[in-house]
């Protein structure tokens, strides 16, 4: 079985004193029709993330430092300047901006199941979706938002975009409005 995944950029609207706001993450997903349902990113405590500007780029990434050179190859980027490393632990609550609603404001959370074997380091979290980002959501206080109805179809919180579209076919609308806010860095099916 082979699942999607999807890496989009998250910018920074609250660095904590730590990241700048011409900085986004670089956030992971197998899931993109759940990205209306996102409320946060996760990263793990322990690990360390570099910021990094690869050539011809006026935006700065957060990528975890270990899968830097490998997201650097997959992404196509090339002379990548690692600008500063920070713990995870640092990055706690940084704020970043929703890629499709403007009022809504994303938390980077401390969770213990973000791993190194692919993706960024950065988990793309959706509270209402996965177990793990349940717990995660759960110990942050979020309000669980569920915006799929019984049936799998898409509701009115979703936004205009996403209301009544069957979850599946959620996927490629995600994407494409990723890629018109020249958000989407890469897209496996
Ligand atoms: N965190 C998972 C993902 O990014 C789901 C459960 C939302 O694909």
């Amino acid at each position: 079985v082979t699942s999607p995944s999807a890496f989009f950029a998250e910018q920074v609207v609250d660095g904590k004193g730590v990241l700048d706001t011409d900085t986004y993450l670089v956030v992971w997903t197998t899931t993109p029709w759940t990205i209306p349902a996102s409320e946060g990113v996760t990263i793990d405590a322990s690990f360390e993330y570099s910021v990094v500007q690869p050539q011809g780029e006026t935006r700065k990434f957060v990528i975890a430092a270990e899968l830097v050179n490998n997201v650097a190859e997959k992404f196509g980027w090339e002379d990548v300047k690692t600008l500063k490393t920070v713990k995870g632990a640092d990055l706690d609550r940084v704020l970043t901006q929703h890629p499709f609603y403007p009022d809504r404001k994303l938390v980077v959370m401390l969770g213990d199941f973000v791993t190194l074997d692919a993706g960024t380091g950065l988990v793309h979290t959706a509270p209402g979706f996965g177990e793990d980002d349940f717990r995660v959501g759960m110990q942050y206080g979020l309000d669980i938002l569920v915006p799929v109805n019984d049936q799998g179809y898409m509701t009115e919180e979703a936004g205009d975009d996403f209301n009544g579209v069957f979850y599946e076919d959620a996927n490629q609308i995600a994407l494409d409005k990723l890629k018109a806010a020249n958000l989407l860095l890469d897209y496996m099916p």
